[in-house]
C-alpha cells in the first residue's frame, strides 16, 4: 500500500472519530462511538492498523509514527468529551456551531439510481403504453388453475413436474409429516410465467382486451450466462375481432424498434406452447446473428373458452419476453448473473 494512501486513511479516520465523539448525545452513545473507533478487536483504528503491515518497508517508520499520533489524538478526544464538565460541553457546542462554515462547497454524495431491470421495466411500460396497452398485474404466488389448467396445461403435462416448478410446501410438509394423498393439482406455486395474468385479465374483462403485465417469475433453472432461477417477463395480450399473426409481428416489431432504437429484425420460429396455436419463438437480430427473446402465438381456442370467450367471435395474440434478455441486448451485457450480484461497480454503469 502506498504511504500517501495510508496517511489519507488515517487523517480521514481521525476527523471522523473526533466529530463522532463531539456529537455523541449521551454516555451510551459515547461508549458506542468509542467501541466503533477504538474497540480492540474490530474497531476502525484496529482495521487501519492492519494496513500498516502492507505499507512499503521504507515508509514504515513514517507510517507508524503518524499512526501513533492519530491513535493518541482519538484517545484524547474521547477522554476530553467523557470527562468534560457541563461548562466545557457548552463551550464545545458553541465551538462546533462556529466551525460550521456554510460557504464551504458541499461534498456531493454519490447518488443511487434504479436497477437496470427496473429501468427497463419502466421503459417497456412507457413504450407499450403508447401502443395502447394498459397495465395488468397478478400475484407471484399462483394457483394451478391460472399457472396451468386454464392455460391448457392439463394435470399430466410434463410442464407441471415438481422438478421444473417451485411448489409451496404443503401443510403436512411444514409440520414435518410425510405428504398425504394431496393431489399435486391443488397446491400453490411461484408462478413460472406471466401468462397467468392473461387468464386473470380475461376472467375479469370482456373483449376487446389489450394489456401488458411485467413481473418476476421463478423456475428451478441452473444459473448460467442466460438463465437465472428468478427472472422477469413482459406478457402481452390483445384479444379482439380479427386479430392475426400479422398483428403479432407488427406489435413486436414496433416494440423492438422503439426500445432498441435500431432497425431490429424479428424472426418467428415455429414452436409449441399449450396456450397458443400457432406458437412461435421470437428472435431478434443481434450482432449479425439472432437472440431468443421469448415465445408468442395466437391464443388457443381452448384458453378463450376456459375464460368464457367465444373463439368464433374473437381471436387473440399473446407474447411473453424475457426482460433480462431485453436489457442484456440493449446494454451488451453478456452474463445475466451480473444483475443480481449487487455489485455497485456493475450497477453504476447504467
Ligand atoms: C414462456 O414463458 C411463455 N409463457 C411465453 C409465451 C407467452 C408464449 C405468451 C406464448 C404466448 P419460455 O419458457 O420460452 O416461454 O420463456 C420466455 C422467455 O423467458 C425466454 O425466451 C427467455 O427470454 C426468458 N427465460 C426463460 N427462462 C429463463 C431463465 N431461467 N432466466 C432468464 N430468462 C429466462
Amino acid at each position: 500500500m502506498a504511504l500517501a494512501e495510508f496517511l489519507a486513511e488515517l487523517d480521514e479516520l481521525a476527523c471522523e472519530a473526533v466529530a463522532a465523539f463531539e456529537t455523541a448525545g449521551d454516555a451510551d452513545a459515547l461508549e458506542a462511538v468509542r467501541i466503533k473507533f477504538l474497540g480492540a478487536k474490530s474497531g476502525r483504528l484496529r482495521a487501519v492498523q492492519k494496513g500498516l503491515a502492507k505499507v512499503d518497508k521504507a515508509d514504515k517508520p513514517t507510517a507508524g509514527k503518524r499512526f501513533n499520533e492519530v491513535k493518541k489524538e482519538i484517545e484524547e478526544a474521547f477522554a476530553r468529551i467523557k470527562f468534560a464538565t457541563a461548562e466545557d460541553k457548552l463551550h464545545l457546542q458553541e465551538e462546533i456551531a462556529v466551525r460550521l462554515d456554510p460557504t464551504v462547497p458541499g461534498v456531493r454524495p454519490r447518488l443511487g439510481h434504479l436497477h437496470p431491470i427496473t429501468q427497463t421495466i419502466e421503459e417497456l411500460k412507457d413504450i407499450m403504453g403508447r401502443l395502447g396497452f394498459t397495465l395488468a398485474e397478478g400475484p407471484e404466488v399462483e394457483d394451478q388453475w391460472h399457472n396451468f389448467e386454464a392455460l391448457n396445461i392439463p394435470a399430466d403435462h410434463p410442464a407441471r413436474d415438481p422438478l421444473d416448478n417451485f411448489y409451496m410446501a404443503t401443510a403436512e410438509k411444514v409440520a414435518g409429516k410425510s405428504p398425504s394423498q394431496t393431489p399435486p393439482t391443488t397446491g400453490r406455486l411461484l408462478r413460472s410465467q406471466t401468462s397467468t395474468v392473461q387468464i386473470r385479465v380475461m376472467e375479469q374483462l370482456r373483449p376487446p382486451v389489450r394489456i401488458i403485465s411485467l413481473g418476476r417469475v421463478y423456475r428451478p433453472d441452473t444459473a448460467d450466462a442466460t438463465h437465472y432461477p428468478m427472472f422477469h417477463q413482459i406478457e402481452g395480450l390483445l384479444v379482439d375481432r380479427r386479430v392475426t399473426m400479422a398483428d403479432l409481428k407488427s406489435v413486436l416489431r414496433l416494440f423492438a424498434s422503439s426500445f432498441f432504437e435500431d432497425d431490429v429484425h424479428i424472426r418467428f420460429r415455429p414452436s409449441f406452447f399449450p396456450f397458443t396455436e400457432p406458437s412461435v419463438e421470437v428472435d431478434m437480430s443481434w450482432h449479425g446473428g439472432w437472440i431468443e427473446m421469448g415465445g408468442a402465438g395466437m391464443v388457443d381456442p381452448n384458453v378463450l373458452r376456459a375464460v368464457g370467450y367465444d373463439p368464433e367471435e374473437v381471436t387473440g395474440l399473446a407474447f411473453g419476453l424475457g426482460i433480462e434478455r431485453i436489457c442484456m441486448r440493449r446494454h451488451g451485457i453478456t452474463d445475466i448473473r451480473e444483475f443480481y450480484k449487487n455489485d455497485v461497480r456493475f450497477l453504476h454503469q447504467f
